[in-house]
């Protein structure tokens, strides 16, 4: 185990009782366990390289212990840039052997880079890694570097990718949107033809039990849609021509990206720069509301581009839009978070799907589970709709969850048994970032 004194927060040694102490501790440890030198894995089992969105995660947690490593975390994730602004959703460690995962760089063919992406959050992430530590970042030049990296992400997402001319955002493969097995994506993906399991080893069903894990047939879904993706050579004008495609809206991966346009307000703002992104975030919110709202369900839904039709699951990433302080629905919003579907108070945690659902399993990946990455983001929006209680429940939650279950990638929101990897990277550093941003009253 790497040394983690570097890492500890002054004043932070646990004492007798000292729960927080000792959780802030435990936390540390998994997450100088899982530093690869210049970015951290996900978890040093199932996902051995550097993940998109996991990374933001990861330096929002990691900015209270070291926030030059935080810093760096993020600097090395933009390493991976695409010229056209985008952000894959994996940076390859090229030094982890190649069957460690699938499908790894030699299936993507892009050098040291997957082709998808993951939802926005790391213009969000850079603002709370500098707000950490001003002096460090400017210092460093932290912003004024990031600045234009983040722009040309989001400008990727806002024109290559808005495929209905909405003014949203579509995801092309259940991968980009963070929540891979949602039943969200079950209806589109239903049009695509699997590919024979037999053409592929699948590496995560040697960590994972299989039963928690997607089935074979979507696995090989998945694997059809990244096949006709690269095939294309990425080229996202080309996506909605031919067959097997997959093109969705989701409320998730939109919200965090006007929520970082917010961010990317702040930044500019910072760093003495004109900035239209408040009116950008607030164009996404409008969209969203227009077009992924069920005023009659209070709730919003993924939309499949291809067919024009909003899905009727209630899965979590419909709670996301709650990020958005100005955001016009957010009481008969709430009201669904609150309702049996959520449980929000009253569960463990914020469920991955509606808990009333014929289909809803507490220990099956994206499909019932609560985690800690959308608590925490349920969490930030409760704070911004003025709920204060709610959120210290949720808080409350997450962190005993984390305590029982040795930082378990996700967890069963009945009965709190841990599923998936354990010591597992953003629900440590979410743990810390709770821990230290929140005061526990
Ligand atoms: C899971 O996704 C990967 C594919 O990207 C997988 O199942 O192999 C998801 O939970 C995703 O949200 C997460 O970023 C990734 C790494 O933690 O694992």
């Amino acid at each position: 185990m790497p040394s983690v004194a570097h890492l500890a927060r002054p004043g932070s040694a646990s004492a007798p009782g000292d729960t927080e102490g000792w959780l802030l501790a435990a936390a540390t440890n998994v997450l100088a366990a899982n530093w690869l030198g210049s970015s951290t894995v996900p978890s040093r089992s199932l996902y051995p390289h550097q993940w998109s969105w996991d990374s933001a995660f990861i330096s929002l947690g990691m900015r209270h212990l070291s926030p030059s490593r935080a810093r760096r975390e993020l600097r090395t994730l933009f390493t991976g840039q695409w010229a056209g602004g985008r952000v894959p959703h994996i940076l390859f460690d090229l030094a982890t052997p190649p069957e460690a995962y699938f499908p790894g760089p030699g299936f993507w063919q892009t050098g040291a880079t997957s082709g998808i992406v993951q939802p926005p959050v790391h213009a969000l992430a850079v603002w709370e890694v500098h707000r950490a530590d001003r002096a460090g970042s400017n210092h460093a030049g932290f912003l004024a570097e990031m600045y234009p990296k983040l722009v040309a992400w989001h400008s990727y997402l806002r024109t290559r990718r808005d495929f209905s001319g909405d003014g949203l955002v579509s995801i092309v493969h259940p991968w980009e949107s963070g929540m891979d097995n949602s039943p969200a994506w079950d209806v589109p993906l239903s049009a695509v033809t699997s590919i024979d399991p037999a053409a592929f080893t699948r590496r995560d069903l040697e960590h994972g039990h299989a039963a928690d894990r997607p089935t074979d047939e979507d696995y090989g879904r998945y694997v059809r849609l990244a096949t006709e993706y690269r095939d294309i050579g990425y080229a996202d004008a080309r996506w909605l021509d031919g067959e097997n495609r997959f093109a969705v809206e989701d409320p998730g991966f939109n919200a965090l990206l006007a929520a970082s346009e917010l961010a990317l307000d702040e930044i500019a703002t910072e760093l003495g720069l004109p900035s239209r992104h408040a009116e950008t975030a607030a164009r996404i919110m409008d969209a969203l509301v227009e077009h992924l709202w069920d005023a009659e369900s209070r709730f919003f839904f993924t939309r499949d581009v291809l067919t024009g039709k909003l899905s009727q699951e209630f899965t979590c990433t419909g709670l996301l839009p709650l990020l958005l302080p100005e955001l016009p629905v957010a009481a008969e919003l709430l009201a669904t978070a609150t309702g049996p579907r959520f449980g929000l108070g009253i569960a463990l945690g914020v469920p991955s799907y509606d808990l009333t659902a014929a289909g809803f399993d507490p220990a099956k990946y994206w499909r019932g589970p609560a985690w800690t990455n959308i608590g925490w983001l349920v969490h930030r929006g409760l704070l911004a709709h003025g709920e204060p209680g709610l959120a210290r429940r949720l808080r409350s939650d997450l962190l005993d969850s984390a305590w029982r279950t040795d930082f378990a990638e996700y967890s069963d929101p009945v009965i709190g048994e841990g599923h998936g990897a354990r010591s597992f990277s953003w629900t440590a550093a979410l743990t810390v970032d709770l821990l230290v941003s929140v005061p526990a009253t």
